[in-house]
């Protein structure tokens, strides 16, 4: 069975490549397909934006279409940058997360608690929607440490492995981050569904 996955992120698509090994599915790219436009993320919620995203190119492609939209939630900071993570500021991750080191410079280590959250959204040509959610917890390090992973994971420390997100094997990330919990969920349906 062949699924669209509806992402121009390439750490997502990576991690999503390795999410659904396994599963007798065809991953494409929107890229595979020529369908290389952005869709623009108009949604208040993550569910909004990820089903946004996954009916668009569902709709363009004619096939299974999977997205996830999700965000770093800082506590200190009201739960920003959360559904605006990827526009907190123009530039490269380590831009955006040295904005926010910035924005957070002064605050105390036990107020600096945050947590990853992605909704994953699939869409079916048939019209059926399924959505699924997966939450990571952790604190904001005061500097960048670890190659690994994208985004805001230099900066993302995660108490039970005592180290940031990008210090992480990728197996390890795959096991317990936000994705791979929305992943887990979605594998069930994917299987019930499609198989
Ligand atoms: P698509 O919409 O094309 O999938 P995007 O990067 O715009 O790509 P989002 O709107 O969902 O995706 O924004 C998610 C942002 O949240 C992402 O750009 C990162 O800055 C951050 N983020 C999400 N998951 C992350 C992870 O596993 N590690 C680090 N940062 C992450």
């Amino acid at each position: 069975m062949r699924l669209l996955l509806a992402t121009h992120n390439r750490g997502k698509r990576r991690e999503w490549q390795a999410l659904l090994t396994g599963l007798p599915v065809e991953l494409l790219l929107p890229d595979d397909l020529g369908l290389s436009g952005e869709v623009e993320e108009t949604g208040e919620t993550y569910l909004e934006n990820a089903l946004l995203k996954a009916r668009t190119l569902g709709a363009a492609s004619g096939l299974p279409t999977l997205a996830d939209d999700s965000g770093l939630e800082v506590d200190a900071l009201d739960g920003a940058p959360g559904i605006h993570s990827a526009r907190y500021r123009l530039g490269a991750d380590a831009v955006r997360y040295r904005a926010l080191l910035r924005a957070l410079e002064g605050v105390p280590p036990e107020k600096r608690t945050a947590r990853f959250r992605c909704v994953a959204a699939l869409v079916l040509p048939d019209g059926r929607e399924f959505t699924t959610e997966g939450v990571c917890e952790g604190v904001i390090a005061t500097e960048p440490s670890g190659e690994g992973g994208f985004g805001y994971d230099p900066v993302f420390y995660v108490p039970e492995q005592d180290c940031t997100m990008a210090k992480l094997s990728d197996e390890t990330k795959n096991r317990l981050s936000h994705r791979a919990r929305a992943a887990q969920a979605l594998r069930a349906v994917l299987l019930a569904e499609l198989l």
